[in-house]
């Protein structure tokens, strides 16, 4: 796999500083949108990107097709319209890496996360095929990352496409973040237990809009019932500080994207 590193600018003025209304609307919700953040080069670089990847173009990607084909469905669609999932594309394209290190989301990320030093956790893209794509149950991401502490990291939804109700667009259940980790049930997915979410916010946006959520706000995604493709970009992010509670010997390697590294930390 060929390494991508990031080579660290040096520090100027940041391009984004969160208002005081948007800290708190941040705290109280657990998650803020951003409807026009991406210039529409960025975003066009990034769907011819992710799309080459999608397709099989670009070397060692991992691909995770819709549950439909999987089960050897979705014959006459073409491939790039029956991904599901692409874990770690930040791995193999300088664009997308480069998107991840964008100092406009590191600004956000910075107030959000309360300090400067910055590195990327993971990222993926999750692409839901027109009609097909399926649903992500709801679920708080560190239910996942439970190697990371503390379990406060920040991801960065990016729209590639315009997202709506009808083609499944994320829903944040606003406050869930201040209770800790809720059980979750393990299906193919985890599913947050014991909680309602009928009252769950549609984070409705154009392409290139961006939003941010902690690793512990509940969400998840319905289906898509339209006839063109829904693609999210996930970057996560973590305080360079954060201890990594797994084997050490397997710790990857998180790109420090702002700031400085800590030892024994991340
Ligand atoms: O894109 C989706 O539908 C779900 C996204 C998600 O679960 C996440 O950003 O953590």
């Amino acid at each position: 796999m060929k390494r991508i590193t990031a080579s660290k600018p040096p520090r100027k003025t940041k391009l984004i500083a969160l208002s005081e209304v948007q800290k708190t609307k941040f705290d109280q919700n657990g998650f803020l949108v951003f409807e026009s953040f991406l210039t529409e080069n960025e975003l066009q670089i990034l769907q011819e990107r992710i799309d080459a990847m999608a397709e099989g173009r670009v070397d060692g990607v991992s691909l995770r097709m819709e549950a439909e084909a999987q089960e050897g469905g979705l014959t006459e669609v073409e491939q790039k319209n029956k991904v599901w999932q692409i874990m770690g594309a930040t791995h193999h394209d300088e664009a997308v890496f480069s998107h991840a290190a964008n100092p406009k989301i590191l600004d956000v990320v910075e107030d959000l996360l309360g300090t400067p030093d910055i590195k990327l956790f993971s990222d993926q893209t999750l692409m839901k095929p027109a009609f097909h794509g399926s649903s992500v149950s709801w679920h708080q991401d560190s239910s996942y990352w439970t190697n990371i502490d503390p379990p406060d990291l920040i991801s960065c939804w990016t729209a590639l496409d315009d997202v709506t109700e009808e083609n499944g667009c994320v829903r944040m259940l606003a406050g869930s973040h201040r209770q800790g980790i809720y059980p979750h049930r393990r299906d193919t997915f985890l599913h947050v237990e014991g909680l309602d979410v009928s009252k769950a916010v549609p984070v409705v946006m154009p392409a290139g809009g961006v939003s941010f959520h902690t690793s512990t706000t509940v969400h998840g995604s319905g289906p898509n019932r339209t006839p063109h493709r829904r693609r999210g970009l996930v970057t996560s992010y973590m305080r360079a500080d954060s201890r990594f509670l797994g084997d050490p010997a397997r710790k990857p390697v998180f790109p420090l994207l702002r700031g400085r590294e800590y030892p024994g930390c991340v």
